[in-house]
C-alpha cells in the first residue's frame, strides 16, 4: 500500500468534494481518502508522500477521444468547413499515416501523459497505433473502426475489420482493451454497422461512432442533398445515403459501454434516442470549431453525460486535455465559469471513464488508483473557485500513477 497527501484533493465525484490538507491511501485501487490527519492516525507506519504548498491531487483525465494515426498533421489540413477537410484528408492521408510512426506516436503519447491524461479512447483506422500504445503505461480503449459504405465491399471491409480487431485482442490487458468504431452513419454500410454490432453484444465490448458533426453530413443524410451528394457520386457512384440518422441509432440497441461523437447537428429526437440507449456523447469543441466552426449545445443534453474528447491532431493543434479544457471553458461563454468548470472536470475525468466502461475517473474507494498531481502557481484564495484555476493554469502535470503505479 502507498499514500500520498496534497493540500487539496479534488475528488471529481457526486458532489464535487474537495478535502483541505487530504490524503489517499491505494494499492492498484483506491484504499481510503481522507484528511492527512485522520489517515496518518488510521495508518502510522504507512509511509505518505507529502506533496508541497498549493498542491493539487485529482483522478487522471480520460480523454474520450483521439486518433493517434493522424499525429503527422500540423499545417496540412483545411480547416473552416468540413467538406475541405474532408476532401484535404483523402488528398494527404497516406502521407499523412506514413509519417505517424510508432517513434512519433510514442513521443505524443508520453506528452498526453505529461499532460495529465490517464485513459484514453484510441479511434485506430488502421492499427497503426496499436504498438505505441501497448507500450505506453496510459490505459487505452482501442477502437478498432469498420468504415465503408459500398455494398460489394461489406465483406471484405468487414473481413479486414474482424483481424484487425482479432489481433488487438492478442493483446488484450487491464490496461489495453479492444473495442469497436462504427466511423459515422454516411460512410459506414448498414449491412457492416449490423455485424460489428453484433460482435460488441457478443463480447461485450465497447462501441463508439461519429455522429451528426456537420451540416453537411445533415444535408446527406435527412436529404439526400449538399456537398456530400458530389463526394459520393464522384468517389463511390452512391446518389442516397446508406441509413436515415434515426434508422442508424436504431442499430444500436442493448449495446453496453456505448458514445457518439461531436453529434453537434443530432434533433431532439435524436439526442432523446441516444439518451435512451444509455450512451455518453463526445465532445470535441476544438474539432468542431476547427472543421465545421459549430458548437454542441450542451443544454439540450439533458440528462445525457458527456466526456471531453480532444479528437486527433487532424481536427486540433493540440492533445493536452488542459489545453481542449480550457478551450471548452473559453468556447461556452454563456456558462457561468466557476459552475462550468466543475461540470468540465467532471467530464474529462467520471464521464469519460464511464464512457469507456472503466471503473476510474473519481477518488473514492475501489475506484483504479489513477491520479495525477500538480502546484497550482500560488495560494488558492477561495476554495470553490479550484476547478477553475486548476483549468486556467495546468499545463503538466508532476506525478503520474496509474493502477497504482508511478509511471
Ligand atoms: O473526428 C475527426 C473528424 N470526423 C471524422 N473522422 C476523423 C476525424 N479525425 C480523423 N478521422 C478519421 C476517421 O477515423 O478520418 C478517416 C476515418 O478513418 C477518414 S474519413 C474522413
Ligand atoms: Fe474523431
Amino acid at each position: 500500500m502507498k499514500a500520498i497527501s496534497a493540500s487539496y484533493v479534488v475528488t471529481c465525484d457526486e458532489n464535487n468534494r474537495i478535502i483541505k490538507d487530504g490524503a489517499v491511501v491505494f494499492s492498484d485501487k483506491i484504499v481510503e481518502i481522507n484528511t492527512l490527519f485522520e489517515i496518518k492516525n488510521k495508518y502510522p507506519n504507512l509511509e505518505i508522500k507529502e506533496l508541497e504548498e498549493n498542491s493539487i491531487l485529482m483522478p487522471g483525465l480520460v480523454n474520450s477521444h483521439i486518433h493517434l494515426e493522424f499525429s503527422a498533421n500540423t499545417t496540412t489540413l483545411k480547416y473552416g468547413n468540413f467538406y475541405s477537410w474532408l476532401n484535404s484528408v483523402i488528398k494527404h492521408r497516406e502521407d499523412l499515416i506514413n509519417k505517424a510512426t510508432n517513434e512519433l506516436i510514442s513521443t505524443k503519447l508520453n506528452k498526453i501523459k505529461k499532460t495529465g491524461t490517464t485513459t484514453i479512447g484510441a479511434i485506430s483506422s488502421y492499427s497503426f497505433d496499436m504498438e505505441a500504445c501497448i507500450k505506453s503505461p496510459i490505459n487505452t480503449v482501442f477502437f478498432c473502426e469498420v468504415i465503408g459504405s459500398k455494398a460489394d465491399m461489406v465483406d471484405t471491409l468487414f473481413a479486414d475489420f474482424r483481424s484487425r480487431l482479432n489481433n488487438a485482442k492478442k493483446f488484450a490487458s487491464k490496461n489495453f482493451i479492444p473495442a469497436i468504431a462504427i466511423h459515422s452513419p454516411y460512410s459506414v454500410h448498414p449491412f457492416l454497422v449490423r455485424e460489428a454490432l453484433n460482435v460488441a453484444r457478443d463480447e461485450n465490448l465497447a462501441v463508439s461512432s461519429h455522429f451528426l458533426e456537420s451540416q453537411e453530413e445533415f444535408e446527406w443524410l435527412h436529404k439526400d442533398e449538399g456537398s456530400f451528394l458530389e463526394f459520393f457520386k464522384n468517389f463511390l457512384n452512391q446518389e442516397k445515403a446508406t441509413s436515415k440518422p434515426m434508422e442508424f441509432l436504431g442499430l444500436f440497441s442493448k449495446v453496453k459501454n456505448l458514445s457518439f461523437t461531436h453529434c453537434v447537428e443530432a434533433s431532439d429526437d435524436d439526442l432523446e434516442k441516444i439518451k435512451d440507449l444509455g450512451a455518453s456523447i463526445n465532445h470535441c469543441v476544438t474539432s468542431n470549431r476547427l472543421l465545421n466552426n459549430t458548437k454542441l449545445d450542451l443544454d439540450k443534453l439533458k440528462d445525457i453525460p458527456f466526456t471531453i474528447g480532444t479528437d486527433g491532431l487532424s481536427s486540433n493543434n493540440s492533445l493536452s486535455m488542459f489545453d481542449e479544457l480550457r478551450n471548452a471553458l473559453m468556447a461556452h461563454y454563456d456558462k457561468n465559469v466557476v459552475e462550468f468548470s466543475k461540470t468540465l472536470l467532471k467530464a474529462a475525468t467520471f464521464n469519460g471513464s464511464r464512457a469507456l466502461g472503466l471503473n476510474k475517473g473519481v477518488l473514492k474507494e475501489s475506484f483504479d488508483a489513477d491520479m495525477i498531481s500538480f502546484k497550482l502557481p500560488n495560494k488558492i484564495e477561495d476554495i470553490n473557485d479550484i476547478c477553475m484555476q486548476i483549468i486556467l493554469h495546468t499545463k503538466f502535470v508532476d506525478d503520474v500513477i496509474i493502477g497504482g503505479e508511478y509511471v
